[in-house]
């Protein structure tokens, strides 16, 4: 086994498993020190700090209660996950109450907050009568004649770090030490960020300025942010990422090669210590690219043997590497198809090589037929994911997962749910959401998208009858998976506030809850953000709350209306641009013209597709009457003059949610000039001038949808407002 040391100039700890130490200089140059112990947080910087601000508490009669127990912590494991929790902790008391922690390896007297898995509880003689659920944890008190002990027990490593950071959550929550006490766990098994950075410093569809972990073509050197960035996304929850682009261009694809591992291992050290797993995106072609083989053919022994060299290496590397991710056969990706093979022979043979060291396999089902000649109208892009893999069905290992995003088509701003969600009975799945807005609005327009999650998570399937949501397969409940989950397209990037436009922070705090416990609301988990981020003051909490629970459907009056989505430029797809994709090959089509617009979906007279969900699913899309308006040019071929449920035509929807989303953006922007002087001015200023942009925008948007129907159809809206002809 290959071990770095400081000497081959490499410092590296692939510290969960071989307890290293990250100190010293090496490959990346400068010298790196990784301070696991106390947090240091910048007290000016709130954008940076996001939810982990961590303002001290105020209230006399708060501070005095649990300063009795917080001043003596007491641990036994010396486990880095756990060394990370205790570093947390103390940071957290020292800058909540102002008090100097104590860490105790024994027993000490007095009160105390004891820190532990349940198996270093146990070993101490406390009696825990719960059963933790896997990653989960236990916040109680003990009590004890004349001292205050508080257990904060996790069911494993993981589950100690959560437990912390659920007990410091309650404090800023402003709870009283009485009340604290909890019991929680990981609904998600896996919890996932997906990063599309490219090595050159570029993310694919980022908003919030360059890669935070690479630069001219290098891993960065810096780590402190990377560990900044490990400590949020360890807050909500999440235990694993990607750290490269699923389209793997030419030097990514050497990221499984000792030529960039060392580095690599540097950036998943920091991680693991926040129980965080590394995951590469791969590329099905390496073995001829990089590996000089002939071929990629997935049966082909020589393949084989080239993936389970390069598996073993990278353990070799990071001992807790989590596994591959592959976009193949998607939009120019090489991928099986090449060789006469399908995706689960792909899928099979990238697994097989993960096998020994109990790493995972994603294959992603974003696959369908990107040069489509627009002429042909039986052709539907949306069926392709269920076109693609239900056949597949049962033809996969059990260390793969098959990862589909949300809807049928791409991220838009209203999609049903893929149907591929109730169909694959046999076979492990995941969900994929888009957290960066990259049809939502590019963090320069405001789009909480918990809301269209959560819709998507509550969406029943049917598929064993009722009550068969789409949480309950990505939690792998209702099919009883072994793996299971839910993924999100990261929004971070290297800007200060990390997402561009600070309120999209939301975003990312909402992404890692909901996959904790896709049975919170919206609306807890806003509340929860702003408490956290902004404080509990009253006139804050309502008018950022009012402005992030209406930013969705705000969003979507002034872009593409009732389901029917793209309408943006090409490309960058920022802005409107109705017949920007009418007639490419991208087979994203809207199908207007002087009578009526939307994709007929139907079995009875359309491509079918209302087909692929199950009953009463089905017949709800099929038929006009019965589909859900907010979807209805998603399924159906309408007429301009058609009536909505409103009474309204079509048409004069299409204009009033135009006039009426440019007003709300309007009144937005003066709910939040009213928070002037309420919130740090650098935060005010940074989402006040998003909102301006957001604003413009939104103008052109409806000029530009409200012209185009005007000119197609001649009908004038009933209010005469100015359409431009
Ligand atoms: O939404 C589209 C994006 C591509 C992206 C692709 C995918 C990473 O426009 O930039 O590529 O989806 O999900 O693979």
């Amino acid at each position: 086994m290959y071990v770095p040391s400081v000497d081959d100039g490499l410092a590296v700890k692939a510290g969960c498993g071989f307890g290293w130490q990250i100190y010293g200089k090496g490959n990346l140059g400068n010298p790196i020190k990784i301070n696991r112990g106390v947090q240091k947080i910048n007290n000016k910087n709130s954008l940076y700090n996001c939810w982990l601000g961590l303002k001290r508490i105020r209230d006399e009669d708060l501070r005095q209660k649990y300063k009795k127990y917080c001043k003596n912590i007491f641990y036994k494991s010396n486990d880095t996950i756990i060394l990370t929790a205790i570093g947390e902790l103390e940071s957290a008391i020292n800058r909540l109450f102002d008090v100097e922690v104590k860490t105790y390896a024994e027993h000490p007297g007095g009160s105390y907050i004891f820190v532990g898995t349940l198996e270093d509880a146990l070993g101490e003689g406390y009696k825990i009568n719960i059963e933790l659920e896997p990653e989960g944890f236990l916040i109680q008190h003990l009590v004890q004649t004349g001292r205050n002990t508080l257990l904060i027990v996790g069911e494993n490593n993981n589950g100690v770090l959560y437990g912390v950071f659920d007990f410091i959550k309650s404090i800023c929550c402003g709870k009283n030490m009485d009340e604290i006490g909890n019991v929680d766990f990981p609904r998600n098994q896996l919890r996932l960020i997906n990063h599309w950075d490219n090595i050159n410093g570029n993310i694919e569809r980022g908003y919030a300025g360059q890669s935070i972990f690479y630069k001219d073509n290098q891993v960065v050197k810096d780590m402190v942010r990377i560990k900044d960035y490990a400590r949020l996304l360890s807050s909500v929850g999440i235990n694993g990422i990607v750290i490269n682009n699923v389209n793997v261009h030419k030097y990514e694809t050497k990221f499984i090669t000792e030529e960039y591992l060392p580095d690599i291992a540097i950036l998943a050290d920091i991680f693991c210590a926040y129980g965080i797993k590394t995951y590469l995106s791969v590329n099905f072609a390496a073995p001829i690219e990089i590996g000089k083989l002939p071929t990629a053919d997935p049966l082909d022994p020589q393949v084989k043997k080239w993936w389970s060299k390069v598996t073993e290496t990278i353990y070799s590397y990071i001992e807790d590497f989590g596994g591959f991710i592959i976009k193949a056969d998607s939009e120019f990706r090489p991928g099986p198809f090449t060789y006469g093979r399908n995706h689960a022979d792909g899928a099979n043979m990238l697994a097989e090589a993960l096998k020994p060291y109990g790493g995972i396999l994603i294959w992603r089902c974003f696959v369908y037929d990107c040069m489509v000649d627009w002429r042909d109208r039986s052709v539907d892009r949306a069926r392709a994911a269920y076109d693609n893999f239900k056949p597949l069905d049962g033809r996969f290992a059990d260390n793969v997962i098959l990862q589909v995003k949300n809807g049928p088509m791409d991220f838009q701003i209203r999609e049903p749910v893929s149907p591929l969600f109730g169909a694959m009975e046999k076979t492990n799945l995941m969900m994929e959401f888009q957290i960066t807005q990259e049809y939502t609005g590019q963090q320069k327009h405001l789009c909480y998208l918990v809301p269209m999650w959560k819709e998507t998570l509550d969406f029943d399937t049917y598929a064993k009858g009722e009550g068969s949501y789409v949480s309950k397969v990505v939690d792998g409940s209702l099919f009883n998976n072994k793996y299971s989950g839910i993924a999100g397209v990261s929004n971070v990037g290297d800007s200060k506030c990390w997402t561009g436009h600070p309120l999209a922070q939301a975003n990312l705090y909402g992404f890692g809850r909901l996959s904790w416990n896709p049975e919170m609301t919206s609306e807890e988990i806003a509340r929860e953000w702003v408490l956290l981020t902004f404080g509990s003051k009253g006139k804050v909490m309502n008018t950022i709350m009012s402005m992030l629970m209406d930013s969705r459907d705000i969003y979507e009056n002034y872009t593409s209306p009732l389901g029917i989505g793209w309408m943006v430029n090409p490309g960058h797809h920022y802005g409107p641009s109705v017949d920007g994709y009418e007639y490419s090959h991208w087979g994203t089509y809207h199908y207007a013209d002087f009578k009526g617009i939307g994709v007929d979906r139907t079995v009875a007279t359309g491509t079918g597709y209302t087909e692929q969900y199950r009953e009463p699913v089905s017949s709800m899309y099929e038929n006009i009457e019965d589909c859900p308006e907010e979807l209805l040019l998603f399924f159906h071929h309408v007429p301009y003059i058609y009536r909505l449920k409103s009474g309204k035509t079509l048409i004069q929807h299409i204009y009033d949610t135009h006039f009426g989303g440019v007003e709300q953006v309007a009144q937005t922007i003066e709910r939040w000039t009213d928070l002037l002087g309420e919130i740090p001015q650098e935060i005010y200023d940074l989402v006040l001038s998003k909102l301006e942009i957001q604003l413009k925008d939104a103008k052109e948007w409806r000029d530009v949808v409200n012209t185009y129907f005007y000119r197609k159809t001649g009908i004038k809206d009933t209010h005469g407002r100015k359409i431009f002809e």
